[in-house]
């Protein structure tokens, strides 16, 4: 567990978690339970077709369950998914007015901070409840949501990556969209940590490592950076979940521990983030193309490590990257970060989905045609 989630912070903010189908709903109920534990005020709605969870999920505050108890899924229909969750509509926007923080019109502080999150998947469920939910809280909120969202493994089902196409399409680029921005963990990178274990542990494991790389994320965005050139605040960390951060996003998460606080403090860590930034984060993709971020650092300061912060930061040449450096007395290297606003062109696996997404509706229609050309002999 890491050190920050035994720290108590000063600064306060709000989050809604929003699970959505089967991945959803098990990963936003670690996330909710790990953000409890960190003292900070959460609110949650959990929406499947059914409660058919094994494990049961138990953190939620409230549950919008829009299947019957035949229908405890899609699978993977995206579109029958979006069908079932369009006609009881009205009674998702009652569930989700009630776990945003915020209206459209309501007047707020600077301090009153809120993250509205949701958490999907390639599954129907996940990418047509989605979309359906982001649009629905950008139009009660006035703002997008951010959401964090599964990429499926390389090797799964055409139509899971169809899903997930369709719906990273939706969210952070159609015109017509509400413009997210999309925070994208890979199912890849994930579950690769337990290729030998069984799927249902492996899944299990992966989720914990999502929630609490999450978790860490905001709580280290909760500290209160005295350095003098890097002392990014909790506003700046918001900013990179505004609309201008549309796109896709990437969470980067780096912990070492040292002997003694003198070699913590002689290591050159721009070079270490740089070298080891994709084992380190969330998705693979040139980050530094991000147009928006967010980074802590937290690590015992000497002037060395102005020095490398301002290295890594230069790196994001065209981005607005924001950082914060905070001092503290043990002989470790924390960072975590989001970067926000990255152009697909710089993510491959966001076209190696739509590739596979795109040759799936290519066999579906070659096999409408074969069907239409075939002959059928009447007797
Ligand atoms: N990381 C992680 N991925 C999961 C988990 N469960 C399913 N997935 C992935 O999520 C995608 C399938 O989504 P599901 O969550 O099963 O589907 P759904 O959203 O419930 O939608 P339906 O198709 O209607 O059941 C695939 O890419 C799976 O590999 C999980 O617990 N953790
Ligand atoms: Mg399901």
């Amino acid at each position: 567990m890491s050190w920050l989630k035994r720290k108590l912070f000063r600064k306060k903010i709000s989050v809604a978690i929003i699970g959505v189908g089967n991945a959803g709903c098990r990963i936003g109920d670690k996330i909710i339970h790990h953000l409890r534990e960190s003292k900070i005020t959460v609110k949650s709605l959990a929406i499947n077709n059914e409660d058919n969870f094994h494990p049961k999920i138990k953190n939620y505050s409230d549950e919008f369950w829009f299947g019957s108890k035949k229908n405890v899924s899609s699978n993977y229909e995206l579109e029958k998914a979006m069908g079932d969750l369009q006609k009881k509509e009205i009674d998702l926007r009652d569930k989700l007015e009630k776990v945003v923080f915020y209206k459209r019109d309501d007047k707020r502080s600077d301090d009153d901070l809120a993250l509205h999150l949701i958490v999907g998947s390639g599954g129907g469920t996940g990418s047509a409840g989605s979309m359906i939910a982001s649009n629905l809280i950008t139009d009660i909120v006035g703002e997008p949501p951010t959401v964090i969202f599964v990429v499926p493994e390389k090797n799964e089902p055409s139509l899971v990556q169809y899903n997930a196409a369709k719906a990273l399409f939706h969210l952070g680029f159609d015109l017509k969209g509400p413009y997210c921005p999309v925070i994208l963990f890979d199912n890849e990178k994930l579950l690769n940590f337990y290729s030998d274990e069984q799927i249902e542990l492996a899944l299990e494991k992966s989720n914990e490592i999502l929630a609490e790389t999450l978790t860490t994320t905001i709580l280290a965005a909760l500290q209160e950076s005295t350095h003098e050139e890097y002392n990014a605040d909790l506003n700046d960390f918001f900013n990179s979940f505004t609309k201008e951060a549309r796109g896709l996003g990437v969470i980067v998460s780096l912990d070492k521990e040292f002997e003694t606080l003198e070699k913590v403090q002689n290591i050159r860590f721009s070079d270490l983030f740089f070298s080891e930034l994709d084992e380190n984060s969330s998705l693979t993709a040139d980050v530094t193309r991000a147009k928006l971020g967010y980074l802590t650092i937290s690590t015992p300061t000497t002037y060395q490590s102005t020095f490398e912060t301002r290295k890594i930061v230069k790196k994001f040449e065209r981005g607005d990257i924001k950082a914060a450096l905070n001092s503290i007395d043990e002989p470790f290297l924390t960072i975590r970060g989001i970067l926000t606003g990255i152009h697909p062109d710089y993510v491959d696996r966001f076209w190696e989905i739509l590739d596979k997404g795109r040759d799936s509706r290519k066999n579906i229609i070659e096999i409408e045609s074969q069907i239409r050309e075939s002959h059928i002999e009447l007797t």
